[in-house]
């Protein structure tokens, strides 16, 4: 644990060579020259990490919206360690563990309605990119094969294999691939309207006819050439974007009307940030498919996967027997210790109430959070379960520049925030105390007048 105590590690940390080592979705430049002790982090416990310096930082964003329970809970910890000597890996393809098909029953439990085959990738991004490879082999396998073309939503974001990137909506994550897009996307408006629905407490009142925009563009393709609808039910990167009262449940209808599946991606919804166990019962909108990531194992091991309604699966079960009904896994698809550390998070969701839990902390957070209304260039606060944003003014010809500084600032008071551009984003796990909550708010308002 001490790590950071130890002088020589200290020194070792200090010198090490930052060059080979390529940061995903990170400034390479800017963090190899800057050489920060505070993000070279050795240890989480609980809600904190420990930096190689010494430095204790309260984890405000969860991990990467996926440590919801804090970090290390011993029950996980030792679920994982003892699969670890039972087995170290087991393949997926034409054998399994029992322990898979146990959680797969469990996710199925607590999965609304019929939504209760689940097929397990290693992260977000293969889960969304698996879920449009079934739309797309359900529709035909029907005898829909014109159903071809999916509508994702503008600022989406899906992960970043071609398919998610294509369905996505955020341009830097597409614009050089650009070339080598899903063909036959397209993209209903996104809901963030600060003019209608800035410092909306909760869901936005303004907003739900922005979902009238997929009729148009059934009206503009023929619902017949339509596979599939993809949202998140609240967009957790591109910073807490809320879904307006209603819009949900408009795009149910019409994608009902139309014949078109409704994929929920829920990689940062589920498993009880929401106050329920998915985004879909948290707000009253069932799926035909949804995408499952992060907190199924509180991102202990990669883990993801995706989870159909059975008549979804049931149509693939066709032909000879012997046949493999779907062309589609991954080499880790339920690696031992991913199912061991899911088995015992869903216990600890289970037995320690987590989403109630996080459904009080998110009435709490909602307070703290728009208390920050009035700071300096503060433009909108928005909240959603137990997450908030705080939007700031980019500063002159300088998008992400704030941002960046109050994350910085952030740092020296012992937090560790998340910036997307100039929005800050909050996620704390369940066990944050109001103490805590109040010092993570109280560091944000710091750290905004700080780079005023
Ligand atoms: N779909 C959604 C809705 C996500 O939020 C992915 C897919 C991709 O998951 P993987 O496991 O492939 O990364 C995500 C991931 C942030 C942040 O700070 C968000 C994500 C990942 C990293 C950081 O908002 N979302
Ligand atoms: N590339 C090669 C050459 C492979 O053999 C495999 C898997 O066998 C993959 C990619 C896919 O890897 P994964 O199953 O981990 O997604």
């Amino acid at each position: 644990m001490n790590l950071a105590a130890k002088p020589s590690t200290l020194q070792a940390a200090a010198d090490v060579n930052l060059d080979p080592y390529w940061m995903p979705f990170t400034h390479n430049r800017y963090f190899k020259h800057h050489r920060p002790l505070n993000r070279l982090l050795v240890a989480a416990k609980g809600a904190y990490y420990t930096t190689v310096d010494g430095q204790q930082l309260f984890d405000c964003l969860s991990g990467l919206w996926c440590s919801s329970l804090g970090h290390g809970p011993a029950r996980i910890v030792e679920a994982v360690k003892q699969q670890l000597d039972r087995a170290d890996y087991i393949p997926a393809f034409q054998v399994g563990s029992p322990e898979t098909f146990r959680l797969a029953e469990r996710i199925a439990d607590v999965a609304p309605a019929d939504l209760n085959r689940v097929f397990f990738t290693n992260s977000g991004s293969e889960a969304v990119d698996t879920s449009l490879k079934i739309a797309l082999a359900y529709h035909r396998l029907n005898g829909n094969a014109s159903r071809t073309r999916f509508i994702g939503r503008e600022k989406g974001y899906h992960g970043v294999g071609f398919g998610g990137i294509s369905v996505g909506g955020m341009v830097a994550n597409r614009k050089m691939f650009a070339p080598a897009m899903m063909p036959g996307v397209d993209h209903l408006p996104h809901t963030h309207n600060l003019k209608e629905m800035a410092f909306s407490k909760g869901m936005p009142a303004w907003g739900a006819h922005l979902a009238d925009e997929l009729e148009r563009i059934v009206a503009l393709h023929d619902a017949s050439t339509i596979a599939a609808v993809i949202v998140e039910p609240m967009q957790g990167s591109a910073g807490v974007i809320v879904p307006p009262a209603g819009y949900l449940q408009r795009l149910r209808q019409i994608c009902d009307r139309h014949g078109i599946l409704l994929i929920f991606d829920e990689v940062i919804c589920g498993f009880g940030r929401m106050g329920d166990w998915f985004g879909a019962q948290a707000f009253g909108v069932t799926p035909d498919l949804m995408t499952f990531a992060k907190c199924v194992n509180n991102g202990t091991v990669p883990m993801g996967g995706v989870i159909a309604r059975q008549g979804i699966y049931d149509a693939f079960m066709q032909g000879p027997e012997h046949m493999v009904e779907f062309f589609h896994g991954y080499t880790y698809s339920a690696h031992p210790l991913a199912v061991a550390a899911a088995h015992a998070t869903l216990d600890i969701i289970a037995q320690d109430d987590v989403p109630r839990r996080f459904a009080d902390l998110a009435a709490r957070i909602e307070t703290g959070a728009h208390a920050l209304r009035g700071e300096p260039n503060v433009i909108d606060i928005r909240n959603c379960g137990a997450a908030a944003a705080v939007e700031l003014a980019p500063r002159d010809g300088q998008v992400g520049v704030r941002g960046l500084k109050v994350f910085e600032e952030g740092l020296k008071r012992g937090m560790l925030l998340r910036f997307t551009g100039d929005t800050i984003a909050m996620a704390p796990p369940v066990i944050t105390t109001q103490a805590e909550l109040d010092s993570m708010f109280n560091a944000v308002g710091e750290a905004i007048r700080a780079v005023a």
